[in-house]
C-alpha cells in the first residue's frame, strides 16, 4: 500500500491536493480489493464461531461453516470472507481465559496488530476477561465494538422470573454500557443479538451495517495515513530546498540601495514561497474545488498567511534605520535581519501547507462519494 501511495508524491509535489485529487481517483478503485480483517474474540462458547455463520447465513452444518460446539472448537483463528465484501475477512478466534491458554500467551498467539477492526463477544454476563480484553485492545488502539450474544436466551430467563417486565433489552443495553464505563474504557458501541434468529433483534443488522461502514473507514483511513505521511514528506523536502535560496537573496537584498527596492524583492520572495507550496489564491481557488473547503476556511487560511511573523519588527528596523548607512555593519544587520525574517516565514508556511493539506485531503469529496 505504502509502496504504491509513493507515487502520489509526484502528482502531489508539481499539483499539489488537484494532484493528489487525480491519484486518488485511481487508487480508491485499487483500495476496493485491499483486505480488511476483522477479529472475533471473547471467552469460550460467547458466540464467536455462530456469528461469523450468521452473517455468512450459514448454520453450523453447513459445509464451509465455522465450527460451533459447547466445548471450545477453535483452536487456530480461521479466516471466512464477508458473503458480500470478499475483501472483508472475518476471523474467527479461539477463546480467552481458557485454562489451557493463559492470558499473556493468548495475546501473543493471536498478535492483534495485524487486525483493523476487533468484535468482543459475551454472554450473559461482561466478565473480567471481556474487560481485560477492552482495555488490552484500546490500549493498542484498536477499533472496537462489543457485541452480547445469547440474548434470546437472557429474554426467555428474565419472562420466567419477571413475567410482567418488558425492558429486558433496555435494561441489558444499558448494564453492559455501565460495566465499560465503570471499567474507564472509552465509549465503545455495544450490540445486542440471537445468533440464531438474526432479525429477532435489531441490533444484528445493525452491527452488520456498522461493521461494513467500518470497513470503508478502514480503508479510508489507511490511505489517507499514508497520504498525509508523505505530503509532509513533500513539504519538508520543498522547505529544505526553499532554504537553500535564503542566503543569497539575502545578499541581494542588502546590496540592493533603495528601501522599496528591497521591501519589492522580500515580497517577491515570500510569494514564490507560497506559490510553491501551492498556497497562492489561485492554487487554493483550485483546491477548494475538489474538496469540502468553504470559501471561510480559505478565507481563514488567507488572513493567516498574511500575518507578519514578529521577525517582521527587527526587519524593518534594520531596512529603516539610520544604521543601514554604515558600510560593512549595516549590510551585515540587514541580512541577519532578512535571514530571520525570511526562515520564520518559510517555516510558518511549512506548517500552514501542511495543515491545510491534511484538512483538504480528508475533505475530499471523491472520499465522501
Ligand atoms: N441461545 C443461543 N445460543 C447461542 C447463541 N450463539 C451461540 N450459541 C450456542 O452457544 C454455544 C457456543 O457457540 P460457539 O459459536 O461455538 O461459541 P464460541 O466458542 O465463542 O465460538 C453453541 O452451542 C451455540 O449453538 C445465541 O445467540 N443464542
Ligand atoms: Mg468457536
Amino acid at each position: 500500500m505504502f509502496q504504491k501511495a509513493i507515487k502520489a508524491k509526484d502528482f502531489f509535489s508539481s499539483k499539489g491536493v488537484v494532484g493528489l485529487h487525480q491519484y486518488l481517483k485511481d487508487e480508491l478503485e485499487t483500495l476496493k480489493n485491499v483486505d480488511i480483517n476483522l477479529a472475533v474474540t471473547g471467552s469460550s462458547g460467547t458466540g464467536k464461531s455462530s456469528f461469523i455463520n450468521a452473517v455468512r447465513n450459514l448454520s453450523a452444518d453447513n459445509e464451509g461453516a465455522a465450527e460451533v460446539g459447547v466445548v471450545e472448537t477453535t483452536m487456530e483463528p480461521n479466516s471466512f470472507a464477508h458473503p458480500y465484501r470478499q475483501n472483508l475477512k472475518l476471523w474467527d478466534l479461539p477463546g480467552v481465559g481458557t485454562v489451557r491458554v493463559p492470558k499473556d500467551r493468548y495475546l501473543k498467539n493471536i498478535s492483534f496488530e495485524k487486525y483493523d477492526f476487533v468484535i468482543i463477544m459475551s454472554k450473559c454476563r461482561i466478565t473480567e476477561n471481556e474487560v481485560w480484553l477492552a482495555r488490552t485492545l484500546n490500549s493498542m488502539k484498536l477499533r472496537l465494538a462489543f457485541v452480547r450474544t445469547h440474548i434470546d436466551d437472557d429474554v426467555a430467563n428474565e419472562r420466567r422470573q419477571f413475567p410482567k417486565r418488558d425492558d429486558v433489552i433496555t435494561r441489558i443495553r444499558s448494564n453492559c454500557e455501565v460495566e465499560l464505563q465503570t471499567a474507564n474504557l472509552p465509549f465503545i458501541p455495544v450490540f445486542l443479538i440471537d445468533n440464531f434468529e438474526k432479525n429477532a433483534y435489531p441490533d444484528f443488522a445493525r452491527l452488520e451495517q456498522y461493521m461494513l461502514s467500518q470497513c470503508n473507514l478502514q480503508k479510508n483511513e489507511i490511505l489517507l495515513s499514508c497520504i498525509s505521511d508523505l505530503a509532509r514528506d513533500v513539504i519538508e523536502a520543498k522547505k529544505k530546498h526553499m532554504k537553500t535560496r535564503i542566503p543569497s537573496i539575502c545578499d541581494e537584498i542588502a546590496n540592493i540601495g533603495s528601501y522599496a527596492e528591497q521591501n519589492n524583492l522580500l515580497r517577491h520572495e515570500l510569494n514564490e514561497f507560497k506559490s510553491y507550496f501551492h498556497l497562492d489564491l489561485p492554487s487554493l481557488k483550485i483546491d477548494v474545488m475538489y474538496t469540502n473547503f468553504s470559501d471561510d476556511d480559505m478565507q481563514n487560511v488567507l488572513n493567516i498567511l498574511d500575518e507578519e511573523p514578529p521577525e517582521i519588527i527587527q526587519l524593518v528596523d534594520a531596512l529603516t534605520s539610520s544604521t543601514r548607512g554604515i558600510p560593512i555593519y549595516g549590510k551585515y544587520k540587514i541580512k541577519k535581519a532578512c535571514r530571520h525574517f525570511l526562515t520564520s516565514s518559510l517555516n510558518k508556511l511549512a506548517k500552514i501547507s501542511i495543515k491545510t493539506t491534511d484538512t483538504m485531503v480528508r475533505g475530499m469529496k471523491i472520499l465522501q462519494e
